[in-house]
């Protein structure tokens, strides 16, 4: 049975959130079939039984599930003949745990700092329908404007691309962060990276930066499932 994504999107239908694009390339990597349903944020009420405050949010055999960790154990657990997000031992082995600290790490070192450089950028190309709530809610979050938040922002990208460091020097050995082809970590790094990519024209990588290319190899999984997709970069 198909499987349902709902998946935020912007104006055009572009998908740019970086915890659905997880589920995006978990879905894709355990060969399961699925469709996206482009969800704006002002329609996450609507989703099910109206209980869902974010998305990620997918409908399997009847029941909808919430939040991209649970979603990528509750597909490790539900289809465990397929190729495994973790790796060897599948949600039980030691690839879980790590998957959870990158996601985490990645939350922490990716998106929040990116937050300050690309708030104002998501609102302009958010659905005008979502306009209003997006302003609404993050200045009552951060209490500041959005044009507030993202003032001096190339001296926080510089900030941002000191600290991608850990990934780079791991890349300079390998492939894919997790050896020699991608699991949840890479999808995880990809998808925060995705969300720039898709949303500011502000390029946050050099194209000579190793992360460039890891990006370009990310971009060309699954018959280029990501790299098909609207962009705002020059290049990978
Ligand atoms: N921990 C959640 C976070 C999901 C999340 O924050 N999603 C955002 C979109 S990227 C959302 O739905 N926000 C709803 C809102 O701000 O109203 C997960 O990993 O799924």
């Amino acid at each position: 049975m198909t499987i349902m994504l709902y998946d935020l999107a912007g104006a055009d239908g572009r998908r740019f959130s970086s915890n659905c694009w997880r589920i995006q390339f978990a879905l894709a990597h355990k060969g399961l079939p699925y469709e996206t349903v482009p969800t704006r944020f002002t329609d996450i009420a609507s989703i099910g039984d109206g209980s869902h405050k974010t998305i990620p949010v997918i409908e399997d055999k009847g029941q909808h599930i919430c939040d991209s960790w649970i979603i990528s154990n509750y597909l490790e657990d539900t289809y465990p003949n397929t190729p495994s997000l973790f790796g060897e031992g599948g949600a039980q082995g030691p690839g879980r745990s790590y998957s959870q600290f990158l996601q985490r790490w990645g939350m922490r070192a990716i998106s929040f700092p990116l937050l300050n450089v690309i708030i104002k950028d998501i609102y302009d190309r958010l659905d005008p329908a979502d306009q209003p709530y997006f302003r609404e809610s993050r200045e009552a979050r951060f209490g500041e404007t959005l044009e507030q938040m993202v003032g001096d922002r190339e001296k926080k990208v510089e900030g941002f691309r000191a600290g991608l460091s850990p990934l780079h020097t791991c890349l300079d050995d390998q492939p894919f962060l997790s050896g020699a082809a991608p699991l949840y970590p890479d999808y995880v790094v990809a998808a925060a990276l995705l969300w720039p990519r898709t949303m500011t024209r502000l390029k946050l990588l050099g194209g000579d930066d190793p992360l460039s290319a890891w990006l370009g190899r990310m971009l060309s999984l699954f018959d280029c499932l990501a790299g098909k997709q609207p962009k705002e970069w020059d290049g990978v």
